[in-house]
């Protein structure tokens, strides 16, 4: 039978007869190349022959014949399907008779919904749905689904654990190494629809001409795949390329510069997205510098790409050493003043939550706080504070419990109805992820890594998607169908960013790592000169107890949450044992729900990631026969390296808390080696 074949296919697909280095991500073919389904595009743009190839590609010729096509091709507009709400990237996926025979067909109001509909036709086969039943229908609840490069010029990558950048700057524009187009599609599959090709600590020699051709033709590669270019804009770069006196926003001249700059962008590159902005934080240069706020130099930028349909993402990661304020409360007391000033091809793009990109925190208090301003989510696909490339974290959950919290601001109101547009019916809405992609093999430093581009992808898509069943769908798109497996990776994946969260500091402690290269242990640093990049800055912890009071009578970042959430986090018995120490100063001998006290249930916290890890390592141990040698031996070497990282981190961070407490070890724990 078809099902037979098709599982027999996807069954083969995943025996360890062959090496496998992984560089073939989640879209693994399951068909031979004579032996490949049938399928007609009614149409021949280039994005349909892809989505037509694509499943060919990917799926045996037992497969029922396939058409892809868009809603304006006649035979399909006399099927009268529903088609109207899909938007322009939706797409359904049904059978239906089309000219006297049965098919399945694939389609959208344009080719790329087509092309999205083929990829998502795949994922369904190839995560066991079968093909007689499909009947696919989905839309994009998130307009931008945009990728942020860190990438240098030299080629190095600002936080990149997977090699050096996939953009080889030297042999662009005339050079498109293929791999650019498999990028494209690897995007395409999960519905990514930009990139911002170049890091937000930006050098204005990314806006010369050269590295505008350079880019127009990573563009003409990733058009067909529905993915628009975009630059990261150094907002001095008035001065250094055009030789201006200064970069303020409100001088006639310095807009003008602008102007021609994107004008000169968009002959190059007609679709070209527009600009992302870091600007007056961590030394960069912004409109501050010269007594203007960010709206002033937002909407100048905006001005500058708004007749070619370009937009502004000007990010909110703002702290400056010389303000004394909590860290966590910068950004949101400079923007939210600001709501309402914005043009309207303006997003304020915000870090998930109110530091960096910490193993937990809790929801950043904009969300929600500036209605009449698109809020566009930043999250940290590559893992900077969550053990770089070698750890197991799979940040679905970190995505999602920031997404499904409750923002207090409207009845129900989740961080995913701002970032989704829904609560306030913008029209533009956005959701990035700070890419983890670089020149390995397997684009990402290890196979688990790859789960957590293809999860910021699905779920950029859909916020409402819930992390496991994202991460079933990859481990079954990525090592096959066999039910062990699934079940056996998913479970490991679904532990194992509160495995991290436990063994580098629980009860919400944060920013407890080494300093500069945030990896491994150093809750004890307190002499850099800024004293908000000191661990001890963020613990606070002493011999009577440990937190960093967040609540009126601290530094009172509680108020600006809203409603029943400022209330829960205002008191420590309503706020989330999670994120307790964020919000709280505590004395050690505090009674936990688990009737421990405070100390007593940190030792415990660690304790337990590090038996997370070690109990990853036996199941993945149960899998050896089941995944190809060359992904199982590294995913086991990585395990092992995490194992004896996470006693490092328990160990010694114990060490220094108990130097600092001077309290022993509760009983039945060994004493940090
Ligand atoms: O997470 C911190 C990183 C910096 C980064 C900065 C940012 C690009 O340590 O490397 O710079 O955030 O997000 O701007």
């Amino acid at each position: 039978t078809l099902i037979g074949a098709l599982s027999v296919s996807l069954v083969m697909a995943a025996q360890p007869a062959w090496a496998d280095d992984g560089y073939a991500l989640w879209l693994r073919s399951i068909a031979k190349v004579d032996r490949q389904a049938v399928v007609t595009a009614l149409g021949d743009s280039a994005t349909l022959t892809l989505a037509a190839s694509e499943l060919r590609r990917a799926l045996p010729m037992e497969t029922p014949a396939i058409v892809v096509a868009t809603a304006s091709a006649p035979s399909v507009r006399a099927l009268t399907l529903p088609f109207s709400t899909l938007g322009d990237e939706g797409y359904l996926v049904c059978n239906v008779t089309l000219n006297g025979k049965r098919v399945i067909l694939v389609a959208g109001n344009s080719d790329r919904g087509t092309l999205y509909g083929a990829f998502a036709l795949i994922r369904h086969l190839a995560t066991g749905g079968q093909a007689a039943a499909v009947n696919l229908r989905s839309a994009p609840k998130v307009k931008l689904r945009v990728l942020n490069h860190w990438d240098n010029l030299d080629e190095s990558v600002e936080r990149g654990y997977a090699g050096q950048s996939i953009w080889d700057w030297w042999t662009l524009p005339d050079f498109r190494d293929p791999r650019y187009t498999d990028y494209a599609r690897a995007n395409a599959s999960i519905g990514i629809n930009g990139t911002v090709l170049n890091n937000v600590n930006a050098k204005a020699d990314s806006l010369t001409a050269p590295y505008i051709a350079k880019a127009a033709a990573l563009a003409n590669v990733f058009r067909p795949w529905g993915m628009r270019v975009y630059l990261s804009a150094r907002f001095s770069a008035p001065i250094e390329l055009g030789g201006l006196k200064t970069a303020d926003p409100r001088d006639p001249a310095v807009a003008a510069w602008w102007k021609a700059k994107a004008d000169e962008i968009y002959r190059a590159i007609p679709d070209f997205g527009g600009f992302l902005v870091k600007a007056n934080s961590e030394g960069q240069p912004g409109p501050r510098d010269y007594g203007a706020s960010h709206a002033d130099g937002a909407n100048m930028l905006a001005a500058a790409v708004r007749d070619h349909g370009g937009i502004v993402m000007w990010r909110a990661f703002v702290y400056a050493e010389t303000d004394p304020e909590d860290r966590a409360k910068q950004a949101y007391s400079e923007f939210k003043p600001l709501d309402g000033t914005f043009a309207d091809n303006v997003l304020v793009q915000v870090k998930n939550g109110a530091i960096d990109f910490q193993p937990r925190e809790p929801f950043h208090p904009l969300f929600g706080a500036m209605p009449r301003t698109p809020l566009m989510i930043e999250f940290q696909i590559t893992k900077e504070y969550l053990g770089f490339a070698t750890h197991l974290a799979y940040l679905g959950p970190l995505f999602t419990e920031v997404l499904d919290a409750k923002t207090g601001q409207k009845p129900g109101e989740t961080v995913a109805d701002v970032v989704d547009g829904q609560a306030e019916h913008h029209k533009l809405s956005g959701m990035a992820g700070v890419a983890n992609i670089g020149r390995d093999r397997d684009w990402s430093g290890s196979t688990f890594n790859q789960s957590n581009w293809y999860a910021f992808g699905r779920l950029a898509w859909d916020p409402d998607l819930s992390a496991e069943e994202i991460a079933r769908s990859w481990a079954a798109q990525t090592f096959g169908t066999d039910r062990q497996v699934i079940d056996t990776v998913t479970a490991m994946m679904m532990g194992s960013r509160e495995a991290v969260v436990d063994y580098t500091g629980a009860l919400g402690l944060a920013h407890l790592m080494a300093t500069g290269h945030h990896y491994g242990p150093g809750p004890w640093v307190s002499d850099l000169a800024r004293p908000e990049w000191n661990p001890t800055y963020y613990h606070r912890a002493d011999a009577n107890g440990i937190g960093f009071d967040r609540t009126a009578s601290g530094s009172n970042a509680v108020g600006q949450y809203a409603g029943s959430v400022a209330k829960s986090f205002a008191k420590p018995e309503t706020t989330p044992e999670s994120m307790l120490l964020w919000f709280h100063h505590l004395p050690w001998d505090r009674r936990m729900a688990s009737g421990r006290n405070l100390w007593e249930d940190l030792v415990a916290h660690y304790d337990r990631g590090v038996a997370y890890v070690a109990q990853m390592q036996r199941q993945w141990e149960g899998l050896r026969s089941k995944i190809d040698a060359e992904r199982w031996q590294k995913t086991a070497t990585y395990l092992a390296v995490q194992e004896r990282e996470a006693r490092w981190w328990r160990d010694a961070s114990l060490a220094y808390w108990m130097s600092v407490n001077h309290r022993p070890l509760p009983a039945g724990v060994r004493a940090p080696e």
